[in-house]
């Protein structure tokens, strides 16, 4: 079922959401429904209706004309309801069985309606609570390597891959990303939220010239390489998991982009787990950032041998070139999302949830370090082990 309906925009409520699930007829007719406001994201309503009486279910989510964690004051485009929806569709040809089924979309009311996932746990959630997701890495790493392959040049015609460049042309959301991630953390800019225990260190940053030159670099990457269609905020919060099952939801900051983008996004968020585990817990964590990273380069490998289109494809050294890049730039973008995830606007329950105050701050500078290290020496690490050996280091 796809529906694409027009309304004009209004604010759903649990009782209009509910109205307007009857009108999809994806419920049998006169069922008695039920809804939910569950959306814990900074900006959207998510609303889960089900039949009070039967099995069925599903998600309606709504975009709000400002960010829902600031205000009113900070307006924001309803399109990207319309970006959102697309991507999963996109990357739902590609990554079969990762994303959820889109059922319907209405571009007025910015609006979603998709798949209940609610049996399954948003992985951050679980990851606090040392819950198992033995296949996260696997399905990550495939998600990766099929959506970013398949949306990049070297799988499509030159004409489909511009018009999708242009058909995600996202600038609002991206700019959101190029003042959060790559510029307010580097600056003492007031969106910056950081705890005073933590100001030798901020300072620091916002007076490191050789690290701020390397940032200044990611950032043009972020903002010039339109390398392939991203999810664009693929942290552990926009990834439902259980110990057989992985989505990706949320890719409402989808855009073309420089493809280490989605993977460091990925391993940072798992990094934080690596820094504050202890180590029987840790060997788990350590072992999902060794394995995305692996099933994402050899599943991109054979995609590349496979499908690859591109007349340089077999010339020698040029896939070789094209992997390392992504590794390199992986670390580049995983190190600012580690720093702007401690002194940013936007933090993690990983770090912000630990309630001994000695405990985060050491965890907090960790991660500040870590997200130095990976910035200033991605060019010297030339393996994913070198990055664990890294982050072992902490422990030593
Ligand atoms: C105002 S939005 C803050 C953050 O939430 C989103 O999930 C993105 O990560 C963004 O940077
Ligand atoms: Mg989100």
């Amino acid at each position: 079922m796809m529906i694409t309906t027009k309304n004009q925009y209004e604010s759903l409520t649990e009782d209009r959401a509910i109205l307007y699930a009857k009108e999809l007829n994806f419920f049998p007719k006169d069922s008695e429904l039920d809804c939910r406001e569950i959306g814990d994201g900074n900006l959207n309503y998510v609303f889960h209706i089900k039949e009070c009486n039967g099995e069925k279910s599903l998600i309606i989510k709504q975009a709000l004309p400002y960010a829902k964690v600031i205000g009113e004051s900070w307006p924001l485009t309803l399109k990207r309801a319309v970006i959102e929806a697309n991507a999963l569709k996109k990357h739902g040809e590609f990554a079969t069985g990762l994303v959820p089924t889109v059922y319907a979309s209405d571009e007025e009311l910015a609006i979603t309606v998709m798949e209940d996932l609610s049996h399954l746990k948003i992985a951050r959630e679980g990851l606090i609570h040392y819950e198992s997701y033995p296949k996260l890495s696997k399905d990550i790493g495939e998600y990766l390597a099929q959506t970013l392959f398949h949306t990049s040049d070297f799988a499509l015609h030159p004409f489909e891959k511009k018009r999708l460049v242009s058909e995600f042309s996202n600038p609002e959301l991206c700019k959101i990303t190029e003042d959060l991630i790559f510029t307010d953390p580097f600056f003492d800019h007031d969106t910056n939220d950081y705890e005073p225990s933590l100001r030798e260190e901020v300072e620091a940053i916002w007076n490191n010239g050789p690290l701020k030159l390397e940032v200044a670099k990611l950032k043009k990457s972020f903002l010039t390489e339109a390398e392939a269609l991203l999810h664009g905020d693929l942290h552990t919060g926009s990834i439902f998991a259980s110990e057989t099952e992985t989505k990706v939801i949320d890719p409402e900051f989808a855009f073309y982009g420089p493809m280490g983008f989605d993977v460091g996004l990925f391993l940072a968020n798992i990094m934080v787990q690596s820094i504050t585990r202890e180590a029987e817990e840790r060997i788990v964590i350590l072992d999902h950032i060794e394995q995305t990273w692996k099933v994402f380069s050899s599943n991109f490998s054979t995609l590349w041998k496979s499908k690859g289109i591109e007349s340089y494809k077999d010339t020698e050294g040029f896939e070789e070139y094209v992997v390392d890049k992504i590794f390199t730039d992986t670390l580049g973008f995983a190190g600012c999302e580690l720093i702007r995830r401690t002194i940013g606007l936007a933090h993690v329950k990983d770090l912000d949830g630990i309630a001994d105050d000695e405990k985060r701050i050491l965890f907090k500078k960790q991660a500040l370090q870590i997200g130095e290290a990976l910035i200033l020496k991605r060019n010297e690490i030339k393996s994913i082990h070198a990055v664990i050996a890294l982050l072992e280091e902490l422990h030593k």
